[in-house]
């Protein structure tokens, strides 16, 4: 067994308490959610961003193994999924960068385009294989002249909610600005027309309907961070 294997299950390991101890707190007695439980969370938070590893893929898969049909959630149900005129949309980019932008579709769809097919896994215990486009976040990232140095990336979407990475996770190769489904513009409900697909991490941190994204140092939390689940939410 290679270190990485090793570290990777430790990470999975202590992730897996975070997680276990954050979401049962947060979902059944939210007002009683205790500092130690807090504490441990962002101790956790530290340990996986000091052991996440820029180079580590997420596994991909080939296109026989997407899920079909691919499942949807959101804090609400499908049916009241946000509907976005693309001609009106634009992407805002602001915080610590040079030049904020508010980029159209066609100006995303400008950036070089990547296909993935990976794993979503989200924390109520589903998963599902997809197949995304986009752009990778770090061109973008680029592309305004973000402060690569800064601690966080957060984002904010049409529904009203939001979340946020660190900037290592922001820059993997694999983070990407997803606009298309399996080579199709993405479908109303999964986050149309754009949201982010970042396979490294748990499915609340993909945000959908993306509106804004914002760099900065200042811990921006999010819409499942601050009712607590675990932060980093690294897989
Ligand atoms: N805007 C927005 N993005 C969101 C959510 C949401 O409620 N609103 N839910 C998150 C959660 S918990 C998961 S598991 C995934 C689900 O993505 P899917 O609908 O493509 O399966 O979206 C994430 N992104
Ligand atoms: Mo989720």
């Amino acid at each position: 067994m290679t270190y990485s294997m090793n570290r990777r299950n430790f990470i999975s390991g202590l992730a897996g308490v975070a997680l276990a101890g954050g979401s049962t707190a947060a979902l059944s007695q939210p007002r009683i959610r205790g500092s130690v439980l807090d504490k441990a969370s962002m101790f956790n938070d530290r340990v996986q961003a000091a052991l996440f590893d820029p180079e580590r893929r997420a596994q991909t898969y080939s296109p026989s193994d997407v899920t079909s049909p691919f499942p949807f959630n959101a804090f609400y149900p499908e049916s009241f999924a946000p509907e976005i005129d693309v001609s009106v949309w634009r992407l805002s980019v602001s915080g610590l960068v040079t030049s904020p932008r508010r980029l159209s579709l066609t100006d995303l769809r400008s950036f070089p385009q990547e296909v993935q097919i990976t794993r979503l896994i989200c924390i109520e215990g589903w998963s599902a294989v997809g197949s995304w486009s986009g752009m990778r976040l770090f061109d973008l990232l680029r592309h305004v002249g973000a402060d690569l140095s800064a601690k966080y990336i957060s984002l904010h979407c049409a529904d009203g909610y939001h979340t946020s990475i660190d900037m290592a996770s922001a820059l993997h190769p694999q983070t990407i600005l997803a606009l298309d489904f399996l080579d199709r513009p993405l479908p109303r409900p999964f986050g149309a027309p754009c949201r982010l697909r970042i396979p490294t991490k748990l499915g609340f941190k993909n945000a959908k309907f993306v509106t804004d994204i914002h760099v900065t140092d200042e811990f921006p939390g999010g819409y499942w961070e601050d009712q607590g689940y675990n932060w980093f939410a690294g897989l």
